[in-house]
């Protein structure tokens, strides 16, 4: 039986079209700006989001940490929320590489943060403070369930930030979830946002990848940043022509990964032992915790679980987070479900 595996939508291989497309592409170094493959997912990829260039980088972190490396300088500080990617995984590098000074804000569950919170943080002009310079965002947010940040909330953002003279960052890893979910356009979710990284290596499906987005300003001068990161990368057109690939097939059925996820979750509901995050958000991530009746812990739940060919990642001593994507279809969510029954029985 073939592996199920809900850990993240990061372990989605490329689709046959992909594959086709990485074969034939056309290519050139990127690093002379020369690779046709490259430059055509970056076009295709700032007009979708609604800005005027984009750069593609290896990988979210490197983007995430380009842009905010653009944007700011040593001892300058960033606000951002305490669940964010940015802060929890992402190695520190905004920090370790760049002098920056993340200042966080207790994210909400929805993903948000409060826009009182936020407007406290902003520092006065002191000698003895850092100097805020950016606010960053996270769409869809994973740590809080996968929730959408609607384009009302993004906008209040922006107009506080850009009214204290502030730019704002959003990591869109999976922005065109949230637009999915919002039934909304993905670049009226990136207006009120400065820059934007989204991910094509997640529930896009494409091997590798990430692109940069926001003005010719800003992308031309985080091009410097990427190289002295090391991410200026020669044919990458190989790896592009599957990003292409993703936005044109993939981004149009994400829903159905919505629509999976939320039936895990109603399964996963029906069964003694778990209880399933109340407030559910509809995109592709399901966060559920073990009830009192069960007497092991995650780490051992995973480990059962993977016998029955079912791979679900532990977020915490006793909660789990599966994740839905393109390889994931309606018998392997029954699958799951009939997994988790069989070994939480065992354990209870
Ligand atoms: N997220 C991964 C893990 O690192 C947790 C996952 O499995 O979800 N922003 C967000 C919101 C992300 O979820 C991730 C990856 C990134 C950035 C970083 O992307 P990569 O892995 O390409 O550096």
């Amino acid at each position: 039986m073939a592996i199920i595996d809900l850990r993240s939508d990061t372990v989605t291989q490329p689709t046959p079209a992909m594959r086709e497309a990485m074969a034939h592409a056309q290519l050139g170094d990127d690093v002379y700006g020369e690779d046709p493959t490259v430059n055509q997912l970056q076009e295709i990829a700032a007009a979708m989001l609604g800005k005027e260039a984009g750069l593609f980088v290896p990988s979210g972190t490197m983007g995430n940490l380009a842009a905010i490396l653009t944007h700011c300088g040593r001892g300058d500080e960033v606000i951002m929320g305490n669940q964010a990617h940015t802060f929890r995984y992402e190695a520190g590098g905004v920090a370790a590489l760049g002098g920056v000074h993340p200042h966080t804000l207790p994210n909400q569950v929805d993903g948000t943060l409060l826009l009182d919170a936020i407007e406290s943080a902003i520092r006065p002009d002191d000698e003895h403070h850092p100097i805020t310079r950016l606010i960053a965002l996270e769409n869809t947010h994973n740590r809080c369930g996968g929730s959408p940040l609607s384009v009302e909330y993004t906008r209040k953002v922006g107009e506080l930030a850009h009214a204290h003279g502030l730019v704002l960052h959003l990591d869109g890893a999976r922005i065109f979830n949230a637009a999915a979910a919002l039934n909304v356009d993905v670049a009226e979710l990136a207006a009120p946002v400065d820059s934007v990284t989204f991910c094509l290596s997640k529930g896009l499906c494409a091997p590798v990848g990430s692109v940069l987005c926001g003005t010719h300003d800003f992308i031309r001068r985080a091009h410097r940043i990427r190289k002295q990161l090391g991410g200026g990368t020669r044919q990458a057109g190989v790896l592009a022509a599957a990003g292409i690939i993703a936005l044109q097939d993939i981004v149009p059925r994400l829903k159905e990964d919505h629509y999976r996820a939320a039936k895990l979750a109603q399964g996963l509901a029906e069964l003694p032992g778990v209880v399933v995050d109340a407030t559910q958000p509809p995109t592709n991530m399901v966060y559920l915790g073990l009830s009192d009746t069960i007497a092991v812990g995650a780490a051992e739940i995973v480990a059962q679980l993977k016998e029955h060919q079912v791979l679900v990642g532990a977020t915490g001593k006793r909660r789990f987070r599966l994740v839905t994507h393109y390889w994931i279809d309606d018998p392997a969510v029954e699958t799951t479900v009939a997994a988790f029954a069989e070994v939480l029985k065992a354990c209870s």
